[in-house]
């Protein structure tokens, strides 16, 4: 028995899904340009498809289970349960005009065009705030259509911004931060959620390395317990005396949020010699 997971074919989540499965130690069978492949080291089958396919997909049980971005999820709406959220993918949807234009809150929009390729989403966000708008649904490049005169306003997916400012618009609402989430089928068996399991521990224990950094520095003995006390660990640190005596050796593990903020304070507290390595997995 094998597990099918629909992941998109090409474009921006490819990528980082397949990096993903590699990093839980999953390899895939070359799969370029093919519609499905399979691992021979863990009980998995990859469907390549149109990301705005795969929510259907799942729901199906053509596939178990998809990675698809939640924008694309909510906006499809399909009964399907999230299994967890894989922090890449990263981007929000967002109401954007004209950069001259004179916004002055939600309620603008009334009476407005707006252009979107979101049309549910873009709805239930002026429900919400009882604003009534003319929505006009196209199937890309929104960010051309105030510039043409076809829509007042747009509602499209913005990661760095810059499509946005080359195109003379700026960011003024946000309807739904987003980023790429794990899909399942709802009626999974038990041999399938058993493996669905093991991936998602796999899963938890790439991520958790990914955000946290091993961290080594020596320490003057008499400074140990200031620097101790600023590092968090998983534990306590763990520390060993050096060859020089009144050195010692102290080893923990930071969280890439709070690095550089303890990393200065280790260095004024008399930390010498840091060094900070990745961490492949990390299991708690
Ligand atoms: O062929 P298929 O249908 O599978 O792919 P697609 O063309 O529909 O999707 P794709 O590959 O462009 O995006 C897949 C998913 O990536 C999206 O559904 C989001 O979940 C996620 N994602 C993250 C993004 C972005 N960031 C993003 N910036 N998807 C699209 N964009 C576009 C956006 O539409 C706009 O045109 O990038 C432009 C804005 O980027 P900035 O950096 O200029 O702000
Ligand atoms: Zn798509």
């Amino acid at each position: 028995m094998k597990l099918k997971i629909a992941i998109q074919k090409s474009g921006r989540l490819y990528d980082d899904s397949v990096k993903l499965l590699k990093d839980c130690g999953i390899d895939l069978k070359n799969g370029v340009n093919k519609l499905k492949t399979e691992s021979d080291n863990f009980p998995l089958e990859a469907y390549f498809l149109r990301d705005d396919d795969i929510p259907q997909y799942v729901e199906d049980a053509v596939a178990d289970i998809g990675i698809v971005g939640e924008n694309v999820l909510l906006e499809n709406g399909r009964q399907v349960d999230i299994v967890e959220q894989l922090g890449f993918g990263k981007c929000r949807l967002s109401v954007a005009v004209g950069r001259s234009d004179q916004y002055t809150g939600v309620q603008y929009l009334h009476g407005k065009r707006i252009a979107t390729t979101y049309p549910n989403l873009v709805r239930q966000f002026l429900e919400k705030n009882k604003v009534e708008a003319d929505i006009h649904e196209i199937s890309g490049s929104v960010e051309i259509a105030p510039g043409i005169g076809l829509a007042h306003a747009i509602v499209d997916l913005v990661s760095s911004g810059s499509t946005l400012f080359m195109n003379g618009l700026k960011e003024v609402e946000t309807v739904l931060q987003s980023q790429a989430v794990l899909i399942k089928n709802k009626g999974l068996n038990a041999e399938q959620q058993a493996i669905l399991d093991k991936l998602c521990f796999r899963i938890r224990a790439v991520r958790k390395a990914r955000n946290n950094k091993y961290i080594l520095l020596n320490a003057p003995n008499e400074k140990l317990k200031e620097i101790i006390s600023l590092l968090p660990g998983m534990k306590s640190p763990t520390v060993l005396p050096l060859a020089e005596p009144g050195w010692s050796s102290v080893h923990s593990v930071l969280n890439e949020n709070e690095f550089w903020d303890i990393i200065e304070r280790l260095r004024d507290a008399g930390a010498q010699g840091i060094l900070v390595v990745p961490i492949e997995k990390m299991i708690i």
